[in-house]
């Protein structure tokens, strides 16, 4: 069965029941001028987290409701998370998608779901942010070349999305794809990627509660160049398994193929499972530095899973990791 749904675009809602960009702006210079520096959202008990600055959030999810996820760690700053990306259809440089990506259009926005599921079809993104229960969630993220951030990520659950498409029990894996749009992607026009992106993961990790469909960072709607509208959170595993821009969902019976993952079989293996113990073959992963430390402050030590061990250790019970990486 298929099905579409159809409804007003995000442009729509936006401009009739929220507030112009003058407004907000005008919002936000009110909040500076009058001192209360800290956005409604953080009102509601949880205190700013100790590092973060009040004017790296803005204010696009008012009354977003914080979570205990990563409750006291160190941010990085709105403006590192947003000047150092790997986003190569913008660019293989940190700082191409940053300017590359100021234009790139994300409204309107659809997801097609595909394969073993009984609710396929093309689903608009609003439709789809209609169910969600969208949340602010602290996740560390620790990209393979051995940096790592942390942001409050604004979003909602990966399964609880998933589940409302019924997948049927030959859905083993879901693979997910960007855009492919070369007049707007620059980097798209070379084949440096196997184009569209595409990553994956097995169905129960997948299902895992820590994944998360994010729509935005620090209170704000995604930046275009950390891949708006929507993009994946896996906090246990490297950074490029959290595809950005995401336009098609497809359920399957057998592992999906993933960019990298063809692109270089023995540097970037299916599960890219955050792990000290196993060496990316050109370099060491038994350590990391957080994005906007000092290059003289001393690294700090790789966790196993990056840090969600509790959470997905389970998932690998009887998995050897060194084959399995
Ligand atoms: N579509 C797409 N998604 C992508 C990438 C990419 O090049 N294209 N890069 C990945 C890599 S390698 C990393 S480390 C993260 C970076 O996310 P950030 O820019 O929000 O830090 O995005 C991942 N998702
Ligand atoms: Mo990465």
């Amino acid at each position: 069965m298929s099905i579409i749904i159809k409804s007003a675009s995000k442009q729509d809602i936006k401009s009739s029941e929220i507030t112009t960009e003058t407004d907000y702006l005008n919002r936000r210079d009110f909040i500076k001028k009058s001192g209360i520096l800290v956005s409604a959202a953080w009102a509601g008990g949880l205190s700013l987290p100790a590092s973060a600055k009040s004017s790296d959030y803005g204010n696009d999810y008012p009354g977003l409701k914080k979570t205990a996820y990563g409750k006291g760690e160190n941010l990085t700053s709105f403006k590192d998370a947003t000047t150092y990306n790997n986003y190569y259809e913008f660019g293989t440089g940190k700082k191409d998608p940053a300017k590359k990506a100021v234009n790139f259009k994300t409204d309107p926005w659809s997801i097609t779901v595909e394969g073993e599921a009984s609710k396929t079809g093309t689903f608009h993104l609003e439709d789809i942010l209609k169910h969600a229960q969208v949340e602010e969630r602290i996740y560390r993220f620790r990209c393979v070349e051995a940096w790592s951030m942390t942001v409050p990520w604004v979003g909602f659950s990966l399964a609880d999305m998933l589940k409302r498409f019924e997948p049927t029990s030959k859905a083993k894996y879901v693979q997910f794809e960007t855009l492919y749009d070369p007049k707007q992607m620059p980097g798209q026009v070379r084949r440096v990627l196997d184009w569209p992106y595409r990553d994956g993961l097995r169905i129960d990790e997948a299902m895992n509660p820590l994944c998360f469909m994010a729509t935005g960072i620090y209170g704000r709607d995604m930046p275009n160049q950390n891949g708006a509208p929507i993009r994946l959170v896996v906090p246990w595993k490297y950074g490029f398994k959290n595809i950005k821009s995401i336009v098609k969902i497809k359920f399957m019976e057998h592992e999906p193929v993933c960019t990298w993952n063809v692109t270089g079989p023995k540097e970037y293996g299916f599960y890219s499972n955050v792990n000290p113990d196993v060496d990316h073959p050109r370099w060491s992963q038994a350590t990391e530095r957080a994005l906007g430390s000092n290059f003289w402050e001393p690294k700090t030590k790789t966790r196993l899973f990056n840090g969600y061990g509790e959470q997905v250790a389970h998932l690998y019970k009887d998995m050897d990791l060194t084959k399995y990486f």
